[in-house]
């Protein structure tokens, strides 16, 4: 039975490009087959519960601006709110959701109460599966938002909060596993610091490493066969993240001997935040073996603050399903919207707008990613450009079978003498042009 939340909306169709229907979509036609897979196989579209249900709209200057009937309630508004999540997942046709513990339970008075209201919302959430057929990309733990995670949650100087924090863990991990989740996510919002003065890095360093480890550890001893992915960001909430980008999260999951067991959540406005470009971060996970999943959104280029706005800037889109395309496409992972709306965006239909105009500009991105490789756009480019590295003394160089002696000989005999040859970096962006 529908709660009327959404009035009379129908399920989200696809319209085609010169449809006027907002409520429409125009270029997201999930059965669309693009290198020999649906679109909707492509793209595995997610709905974030924290932003689109749990969100109430305030800003640092503001409280809340959306007015919600399942705000400031127990259990069972949590399962009003439950149901006009599936709502919501069905009228877009989004195959998944993800969810923190916090964003979907009322906190209760202790840890156990917690956990009870949490698993009677997991109960539910399992029946809302079954009856929409809508899946779960993620779970996670939210170990930054209560006053008790304030100073970190695994790197916390105070080893209670450690303990709380592994416990939290724990029954996200369950829960994820109950609902035949694809992935938990793991994001460090207050693992860093807000001083080195009261900070000690080494130890934080430390603790940070043995709370993944258990996370392993647990994981294989349930048999979750779900990926474990770190999401980077680098700064906000704390001043300094740990998991700063994806060089950083790579260097410390080697220095603890946990890169194969572990993936990337690799998030646009997280990569804005540290410098890169989302297509630099991708490109980055895919050189390293570690792209799992992305959450898809986009930062306000002019605000320094992580926005978390719809996306809607489809060339920028193209190039990052390019380097998702160019490792093989997502296996467990998938396009997670974690995004917001305007806090002015009150009506439960902006909910449906940013989502389709997300969903849309994934799609053209897509496609137009998929065009590339087809033509080999910029494949073909490329290797000209390493075409050299195809001889045998070019080959020798790199086997180890030529020493810096052999080589410094033969650039005498040879009188080798390297003429520059244009990167024609302009040439190449046309060719982009042309497909997005
Ligand atoms: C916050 C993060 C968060 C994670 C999940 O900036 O993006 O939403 O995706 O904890
Ligand atoms: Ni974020
Ligand atoms: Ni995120």
């Amino acid at each position: 039975m529908s709660t009327g939340f959404f009035g009379d909306i129908a399920k989200i169709k696809y319209e085609g490009p010169d449809s006027d229907n907002p409520l429409a979509f125009r270029h997201y036609n999930p059965d669309e087959v693009v290198l020999g897979k649906p679109l909707k196989e492509h793209l595995r579209f997610a709905v974030a519960y924290w932003h689109s249900l749990a969100w109430e709209g305030g800003d640092p200057f503001g409280g809340r601006t959306f007015d919600r009937p399942w705000y400031d309630g127990g259990v069972e508004k949590a399962k009003l709110k439950a149901d006009v999540a599936f709502e919501l997942f069905s009228l877009l046709g989004a195959p998944y959701y993800c969810f923190h513990d916090a964003d979907v339970r009322p906190e209760g008075g202790n840890f156990a109460e917690s956990t009870k209201n949490l698993n009677e919302i997991v109960d539910y959430f399992a029946k809302k599966q079954e009856e929409t057929g809508v899946k779960l990309l993620w779970g996670t733990a939210n170990l930054f938002s209560h006053r008790r995670f304030m100073s970190g949650a695994s790197t916390n100087p105070d080893p209670d909060v450690f303990a709380y924090s592994a416990a939290t863990i724990k029954t996200c991990m369950d829960a994820t596993m109950k609902l035949g989740g694809e992935n938990y996510v793991l994001w460090g919002g207050r693992e860093g610091y807000e001083t080195l003065l009261n900070t000690d890095m080494s130890r934080e360093f430390d603790q940070m490493a043995r709370m993944l480890s258990m996370v392993i550890e647990y994981k294989h001893k349930i048999g979750f066969t779900g990926q474990i992915l770190v999401e980077p960001k680098p700064q906000e909430p704390t001043k300094h993240q740990y998991d700063y980008d994806v060089a950083t999260v790579y260097g410390f999951l080697q220095k603890y001997g946990l890169e194969k067991e572990v993936k990337l959540n690799i998030e646009q406005g997280h990569a804005i935040l540290a410098g890169h470009t989302f297509e630099h971060e991708l490109a980055l996970a895919r050189t390293l073996g570690v792209l799992g999943s992305i959450d898809m959104n986009r930062n306000d280029y002019q605000s320094g603050w992580d926005t978390d706005q719809f996306p809607n800037n489809v060339p920028e889109m193209a190039l990052a399903y390019y380097q998702v395309l160019l490792a093989g496409g997502f296996t467990s992972g998938g396009t997670n919207f974690d995004a917001k709306l305007r806090r002015q965006s009150i009506d439960p239909a902006d909910l449906l707008y940013g989502h389709i105009g997300g969903m849309d500009c994934c799609a053209r991105g897509l496609k137009a990613a998929a065009r590339m490789i087809e033509d080999g756009a910029l494949s073909k480019p490329l290797d000209e450009r390493y075409a050299g590295w195809n001889g045998d003394t070019a080959k020798k160089m790199l086997s180890g079978e030529m020493t810096l002696e052999d080589i410094a000989a033969m650039v005498e005999k040879d009188d080798i003498n390297p003429e520059p040859k244009s990167g024609r970096q302009e040439y190449l962006e046309n060719i982009v042009n042309k497909y997005v």
